[in-house]
């Protein structure tokens, strides 16, 4: 037999990145982001293990430890990857999920790469699992294992958590894969949304799709009790509030700040640059205010930080396309010599500049046309230690729920996101403070920490 652990989580990719070395050699460096810094701790300290795809083409490398957590190598070959990731993973499930506001590419040969590549997840947590071990499964790519590995180990506890919305009947009657996909997620024993609209959803489908009898927050499905809820995700709040509080990044803000000319208004956006994030309207938007004197240019700029993503799929090339464009109009039309109204970065940043920027901002935009949570607002409030500055924020983000008191608005509406902005650039510091404050006490009592013993502590207790 071999290694056995009592925890395994189970997730779409390895929480490292492969770097290769100046003389070669190759080497791991753990990647930065929310979910490794929660399960790290959890995972160390009960010696469990992590199963995931290392990023790359190829034969995997074998299993090793990094940061006490043995992380155990899946390899996907390249049509594997077009099929599992690229398609129904990223040009199918994600759009279906959130909106449907680009439409879905459906193919018989990405559903069948990607049951493959869900049947080699589920085999390998089946080696791994100590006896009655938990295992949580993690997102949109292996709904299908939670069914797969029951299958294989009726003895195991399984935690499924999807980060991404689950969307209403409507939409998710779509997919071709839809059964399998429901019957995939019935084989844990909780299955944890961000929003208790997802997990409603969820019920909701298990009726109609499988005519299943949910009572309460229970459905019985096989002879168990399947347990539904919502576990809204979190950041560590405590890492981006040292980060605000250390000198060399205040410094920083100021600088950036000076290198921007001094502006009295800083609006910031950060996104992956993902259709689903509004990237377009809030752009449309600032356009329309610059237009309208509402905003002038150069007393007011936005700066745009992009992080490049999912490149080699036609959605995501198009709107980068798009984005230039307008940026490049909106500069066109209003920027001056050294003076542009939009700074626009399409790179991926380092956290304490990412920081420095939140710090930097008197306004943070966010204003995706879906999201599951959107960890950047949690982020920008998280930093506001003096509880200034001011957020404009989705009702389509899952952090709507929890940050009430943020300027609320319906991006699809270009009138009401422009009022929205302008309400926010000259809200005083009295009513900044008031929001603030209240949105940095919930995050402080809300933390990713406790985000992820509540699900654990909720997996322990669900019914078998
Ligand atoms: P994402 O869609 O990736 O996550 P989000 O929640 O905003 O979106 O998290 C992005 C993370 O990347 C943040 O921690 C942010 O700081 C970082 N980031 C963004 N742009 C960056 C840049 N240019 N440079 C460096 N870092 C950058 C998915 C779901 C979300 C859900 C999370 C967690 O789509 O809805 O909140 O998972 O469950």
């Amino acid at each position: 037999m071999g290694e056995q652990y009592d925890l395994v989580v189970v997730a779409n990719r390895l929480p490292v990145d492969r770097v290769t070395d100046a003389d070669g050699s190759c080497g791991w460096r753990p990647s930065p982001g929310g979910l490794v810094t929660a399960l790290q701790p959890v995972v160390a300290e009960r010696r469990g293990a992590w199963i995931g795809w290392p990023g790359d083409v190829g034969s995997a490398p074998d299993p090793l430890t990094v940061d006490g957590m043995r992380l155990h190598p899946v390899p996907l070959d390249a049509d594997e990857v077009a099929g599992y990731y690229e398609g129904q993973s990223n040009a199918t499930i994600w759009p279906l999920y959130h909106d449907a506001v680009e439409q879905s590419v459906f193919r018989r040969d990405w559903r069948a790469a990607y049951r493959e590549v869900n049947e080699r997840f589920a085999r390998a947590a089946a080696d791994l699992a100590a006896p009655g071990a938990v295992v949580w499964v993690h997102d949109y790519q292996l709904q299908l294992v939670p069914g797969m590995l029951r299958a294989l180990r009726p003895d195991l506890r399984i935690g499924f958590f999807l980060h991404i919305p689950f969307p209403p009947i409507e939409l998710f009657m779509r997919m071709p894969l839809r059964t399998e996909i429901m019957q995939g997620l019935l084989g844990a024993d909780l299955v944890g949304f961000q929003r208790p609209g997802g997990a409603r959803n969820f019920l909701r489908l298990a009726r109609r799709l499988l005519g299943l009898q949910p009572a309460g927050n229970r459905v019985g499905y096989d002879g168990r009790t399947v347990t539904v809820g919502a576990f809204p995700i979190s950041i560590g709040v405590a890492e981006f509030e040292a980060l605000a509080d250390d000198p060399t990044v205040q410094t920083r803000a100021k600088e950036i700040r000076a290198e921007l000319g001094d502006p009295d208004t800083v609006l910031l956006g950060v996104d992956r640059l993902d259709y689903t994030k509004g990237i377009e309207h809030r752009l449309l938007a600032l356009g329309e205010l610059l237009e309208g004197g509402q905003l002038s240019s150069p007393g007011s700029v936005l700066v745009q930080v992009a992080t490049p993503t999912r490149e080699r799929i036609a959605h995501y090339r198009d709107l980068r396309d798009r984005v230039n464009g307008i940026v490049g109009r909106i500069n066109g039309d209003h920027g001056r010599v050294g003076q542009p109204a939009v700074h626009y970065l399409y790179q991926s940043l380092p956290r304490r500049e990412l920081v420095a920027l939140y710090l930097a901002a008197d306004v943070m935009v966010v204003t995706p046309l879906r999201d599951g949570m959107n960890l950047v607002a949690k982020e920008y409030v998280a930093t506001r230690l003096a509880d200034d500055g001011a957020l404009v924020l989705s009702e389509f983000a899952g952090a709507a729920d929890e940050l009430p008191q943020a300027y609320l608005v319906n991006p699809y509406d270009v009138d009401a996101l422009k009022e929205t902005i302008v309400h926010a650039v000259h809200a005083g510091p009295a009513e900044r403070a008031r929001r603030m404050r209240a949105m940095r006490r919930h995050l402080r009592a809300h933390d990713v920490d406790r985000w992820a013993d509540t699900f654990l502590t909720a997996l322990g207790a669900a019914h078998r």
